[in-house]
């Protein structure tokens, strides 16, 4: 046979070959076996050399020829692999099928229940203010009517890092700034992380607070407790009462701890005709503590004595307990996923 039938035959050959060749791998074999370097077709090629000059331009042609089939035929085959494969794939997707859930992360309980507390003291007109949780004396104290040798200035109380630089131990600092650099009237709450040193079942070293303060002319204690009976019928619910319970703070005068209704036995002390244990059975639990703002707080950033106002002080942990019935406050820093979870965009 020329070297011309030669090359014909590849053609028909291959696609012999290609009946059985059911995937892109054996595909690729018989590609190199056909068109490689060293396969079929470059074995006839290289005979050309040797032959007639007068028989070269027609062998040459059926070289290209067989080259050009050779190529089509594994092309088609190729396609047709591909076709088969995606069909395959189709037949196994069920596009109806719900997708995948995927984690979603959410805030923390007590972020939420910070954000909360100020999105409802935003609604009653007051600004929200923050400050650094690295503060000096003059703020955390001086300023504040805490004097040098109140207990809470103690190394025992306070997490200090120089002698006159120390953690916060409230946000009343940034009511401090507030009023060093504003006019009254002002009404601002002070959400933030405060430090103390303290640490057992009931207390941690870092916990959160939200402050308020609201300072002007003719402002009274019956303003502070419209406000905070606001406050406390917003996260505690509508039906809760209120109660003022005569105390001391530095910074204020007079002062008041604020109780509301149990949120639990709504305020009957029993629940199911067991103990209520979130209020003893007295049937009102702490929320907070206020007052009326103390004029030597005025005096010692500047204010005339013809202003007045309120302040008020919450820890956010404690109000996120009462809101959700949570007995024990470590489960706000352990992290347990099954705990956060709860508190989840969908939970
Ligand atoms: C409380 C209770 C009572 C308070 C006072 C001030 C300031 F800066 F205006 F003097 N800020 N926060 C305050 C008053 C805080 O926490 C239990």
């Amino acid at each position: 046979m020329n070297l011309a039938g030669e090359f014909a035959e590849l053609a028909p050959e291959l696609s012999r070959a290609l009946e059985n060749a059911g995937s892109l791998e054996e595909l690729e074999e018989l590609r190199i076996d056909f068109l490689g370097r060293k396969g079929r077709l470059a074995a006839i090629m290289a005979k050309l050399a040797k032959i007639p000059a007068g028989e070269r331009p027609a062998a040459g042609q059926a070289a290209n020829e067989a080259k050009e089939k050779l190529g089509e035929l594994l092309g088609a085959r190729k396609a047709a692999i591909e076709a088969e494969q995606e069909q395959k794939l189709l037949a196994d997707f069920d596009p109806t099928m719900p997708g995948r859930a995927f984690w979603q992360g959410s805030l923390h309980p007590v972020t939420q229940v910070m954000e909360e507390i100020c999105l409802i003291f935003q609604k009653l007109g007051f600004d929200i203010a923050y400050g650094p949780e690295v503060e000096i004396d003059r703020y955390n104290f001086e300023a504040l009517n805490i004097p040098p040798d109140h207990p809470a200035r103690d190394m025992q109380d306070t997490l200090y890092i120089t002698e006159n630089i120390l953690l916060r131990t409230h946000t009343s600092p940034v009511q401090a700034r507030t009023m060093l650099a504003r006019r009254p009237p002002i009404a601002i709450v002070a959400p933030g992380k405060v430090y103390r040193r303290d640490s057992d079942l009931t207390h941690t070293p870092m916990f959160h607070q939200v402050e308020g303060l609201m300072v002007g002319q003719g402002i009274t204690m019956a303003n502070l407790r419209g406000v905070l009976l606001a406050f406390a019928r917003a996260v505690f619910g509508e039906a809760t009462s209120m109660r003022f319970r005569p105390s001391f703070f530095p910074f204020t005068e007079p002062s008041a701890e604020v109780d509301v209704s149990c949120m639990i036995c709504k305020g009957k002390g029993a629940v199911n005709g067991k103990p209520c244990r979130v209020c003893k059975t007295t049937g009102w639990v702490e929320i907070l503590g206020s007052g009326m703002v103390d004029p030597n707080v005025y005096k010692a950033v500047g204010y005339p004595e013809t202003v007045s106002g309120f302040a008020f002080g919450m820890g956010v942990e404690r109000i996120a307990m009462l809101k959700y019935g949570i007995n024990d406050l470590r489960l706000f820093f352990q992290n347990d996923i099954r705990f956060l979870s709860q508190f989840g965009v969908d939970a």
